[in-house]
C-alpha cells in the first residue's frame, strides 16, 4: 500500500486534473512514457452531480458509483487504463467515499442517474438515509468526532461503519482494480475513521496481473489527510494504512522559493523540517485545491502563475530524495470556482498540443514544461542514490549530488560562477533545464566535467530559470 507499483525505471505521478480518459490514453502513448512519468492521478471517475455553471468541484459530489463523468464512460476509462499500462504508465483513481452530494434537492448525475439529496436517497448505488451520519456539520476541527461524523462543507456524510456502505465501496474499488488501476487517492481520508478505512482496504483485491503487475501486489494508497500540526486529527492515525499527502511540504516549499527562507536551510529538508517520514509522504508543490485557495496551505503556495519560482520548487522536489512525488497539471484559471475549458454543450475541450510540446485550448500542462519533465528524467536517472556533496553559499545558493548520477544547482539570488564537485564521471553533459539532449546534441547549456568530478558551474541571476541540472543519462 506504500509502493506505487510503477515500472522500475519510472517515478512521479502527474495529476491530469479534469482530463478526459481518451486524452489521457493518448498522452500516455505520445508523451508520458517517453519522459519517464510513472503514473497518472485521474479526476474522480464516479458519476457526479451536474451543477449549473459546471465548477470543477462538482466532481467531488458523487451521485453513484457508475463510471460516467465529463471525462468519459466506463469503456473509455477501461481502454485508457489498458493503453497506459501497455506503455508503463499507471493509473491512480481519486476516490470520493466520505460523502455523496450536498443537500440540494433532486439532483441529476453526469450518467443520468437521479438522487434525492434532501432525503439522502441515492438509488443508483443504492444508499438511503440509514447509510448516512446525522445532519451535523463540521465546525470544530479540534473535535475528531465531528471531523469524522459530521458533514464536510454540507456534503451528505456516509457512515462507513455500515456493512452495506462498506460493501458498496469495496465492490467499486475492486471493480477498478479489475480494470487495471494501480492504486487510489483517498479524498477526505481525515474525515473517515482509520478503522473503517482499514477494513475497506483489507478487502481489496491484489492488482490485476493481466495488466503487467506481478502476483500479490497491493494497490498503492495515498490518503488526503491535511495536517499542518495543530488540529484534533493527526496524520499519525493513518500511517499504517498507506502514504499520506504531506501538506507541510507544499506550504514550506512555496515559502522557500518565494524567498521567505534561505535556500541554505534546505540542507535538512524532509524530516528535519518536521515532515513525516519520507516513506510515508506523498509530496507536491501545489494541488488542485490549494493552487486556487481551497484546502490548506495559504497564500504562499506556488503555482504555474509564478512560473520561474514554481519551476525551481518542482525541480527541487524532484531532485531531492524525500517522498513520493506528484506533479500538478492544470487548466488556466482566474476564477477559483470555474471548471475546465468547455464548449457550448458543456463538454470538456481537449488540450491542443503545440509544436514546442506545450498545450493550448486553455490547458497549462505544467508536466509538458521542459524544466519539469526533464527533472522527472533526472529523478529516474538518480534512483537508488542518496544526497551527497551538499554545497551552499550560506544564503540563497545551493548545489548537491545524487550519488554519482546527478548534480543540481539552484540560485534564488545572485550569480553562481565557480568550480564545483558534480560527482559525475568526466565528460560533457547537457543542462536539462536550459535545453534538451536531441540526437546527441544539447540545445541548452553544456557542462564539462573533468577528472574527479570537478566542473565550472555557471548560473546567472538573470537567467530564465534559477536551476542547472545534469545527470548520467544526458551526456552529450
Ligand atoms: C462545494 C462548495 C461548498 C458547498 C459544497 C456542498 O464549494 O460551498 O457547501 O459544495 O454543496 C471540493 C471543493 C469544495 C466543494 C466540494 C464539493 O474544495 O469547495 O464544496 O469539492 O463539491 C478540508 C478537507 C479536505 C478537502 C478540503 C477542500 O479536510 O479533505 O477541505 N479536500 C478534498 C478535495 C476537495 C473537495 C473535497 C475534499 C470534498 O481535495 O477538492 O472539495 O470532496 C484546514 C483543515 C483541512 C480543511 C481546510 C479547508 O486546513 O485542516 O482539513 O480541508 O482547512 O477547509
Ligand atoms: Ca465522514
Amino acid at each position: 500500500q506504500w509502493h506505487e507499483n510503477m515500472w522500475n525505471n519510472r517515478n512521479t505521478i502527474v495529476h491530469l486534473f479534469e482530463w478526459k480518459w481518451n486524452d489521457i490514453a493518448d498522452e500516455c502513448e505520445r508523451f508520458l512514457q517517453h519522459k519517464g512519468y510513472g503514473g497518472v492521478q485521474v479526476s474522480p471517475v464516479s458519476e457526479n452531480a451536474i451543477i449549473g455553471h459546471r465548477p470543477w468541484w462538482e466532481r467531488y459530489q458523487p451521485v453513484s458509483y457508475i463510471i460516467a463523468t465529463r471525462s468519459g464512460n466506463e469503456a473509455e476509462f477501461s481502454s485508457m487504463v489498458r493503453r497506459c499500462n501497455n506503455v508503463g504508465v499507471r493509473i491512480y483513481v481519486d476516490m470520493v467515499i466520505n460523502h455523496m452530494t450536498g443537500n440540494m434537492g433532486t439532483v441529476t448525475g453526469t450518467g443520468g442517474s437521479i438522487a434525492y439529496s434532501d432525503i439522502k436517497s441515492y438509488p443508483a448505488v443504492p444508499y438511503n438515509a440509514s447509510h448516512f451520519n446525522s445532519g451535523c456539520s463540521i465546525e470544530n476541527y479540534n473535535d475528531p468526532y465531528q471531523v469524522r461524523n459530521c458533514a464536510l462543507v454540507g456534503l451528505r456524510d456516509l457512515h462507513q461503519g455500515s456493512d452495506h456502505v462498506r460493501e458498496r465501496i469495496i465492490n467499486f474499488m475492486n471493480h477498478l482494480i479489475d480494470l487495471g488501476v494501480a492504486g487510489f487517492r483517498i479524498d477526505a481520508a481525515k474525515h473517515m475513521w482509520p478503522g473503517d478505512l482499514q477494513y475497506i482496504f483489507g478487502q481489496l483485491k491484489d492488482l490485476n496481473t493481466s495488466h503487467g503487475y506481478s502476483a500479490g501486489r497491493r494497490p498503492f494508497i495515498f490518503q488526503e489527510v491535511i495536517d499542518l500540526g495543530n488540529e484534533g486529527v493527526s496524520f499519525k492515525e493513518y500511517l499504517h494504512l498507506g502514504r499520506i499527502t504531506e501538506f507541510k511540504h507544499s506550504q514550506k516549499i512555496g515559502e522557500v522559493f518565494r524567498g521567505l527562507h534561505q535556500l541554505t536551510y534546505l540542507s535538512n529538508w524532509g524530516e528535519g523540517w518536521d515532515f513525516m517520514a519520507s516513506l510515508s509522504a506523498l509530496v507536491f508543490v501545489d494541488n488542485h485545491d490549494n493552487q486556487r485557495g481551497h484546502g490548506a496551505g495559504g497564500d504562499k503556495i506556488l503555482t504555474y502563475k509564478q512560473s520561474k519560482q514554481y519551476k525551481m520548487a518542482v525541480a527541487f522536489m524532484l531532485a531531492h530524495p524525500y517522498g513520493s512525488t506528484r506533479v500538478m497539471s492544470s487548466f488556466a484559471f482566474t476564477d477559483s470556482e470555474i471548471g475546465p475549458p468547455q464548449d457550448s454543450n458543456q463538454n470538456i475541450i481537449s488540450p491542443g498540443i503545440n509544436a514546442d510540446d506545450t498545450c493550448s485550448n486553455g490547458w497549462v500542462c505544467e508536466h509538458r514544461w521542459r524544466q519539469i519533465y526533464n527533472m522527472v528524467g533526472f529523478r529516474n536517472a538518480v534512483r537508488g542514490t542518496g544526497l551527497n556533496d551538499w554545497w551552499s553559499n550560506g544564503s540563497q545558493q545551493i548545489a548537491f549530488c545524487r550519488g554519482g548520477s546527478g548534480f543540481v544547482a539552484f540560485t534564488n539570488g545572485g550569480t553562481i560562477s565557480r568550480t564545483m564537485q558534480t560527482c559525475l564521471p568526466a565528460g560533457t553533459y547537457c543542462d536539462v533545464i536550459s535545453g534538451n539532449l536531441i540526437n546527441g546534441r544539447c540545445t541548452g547549456k553544456t557542462v564539462t566535467v573533468a577528472v574527479f568530478g570537478w566542473a565550472h558551474i555557471q548560473l546567472a541571476d538573470n537567467e530564465q530559470d534559477g536551476v542547472l541540472a545534469i545527470h548520467i543519462n544526458a551526456r552529450v
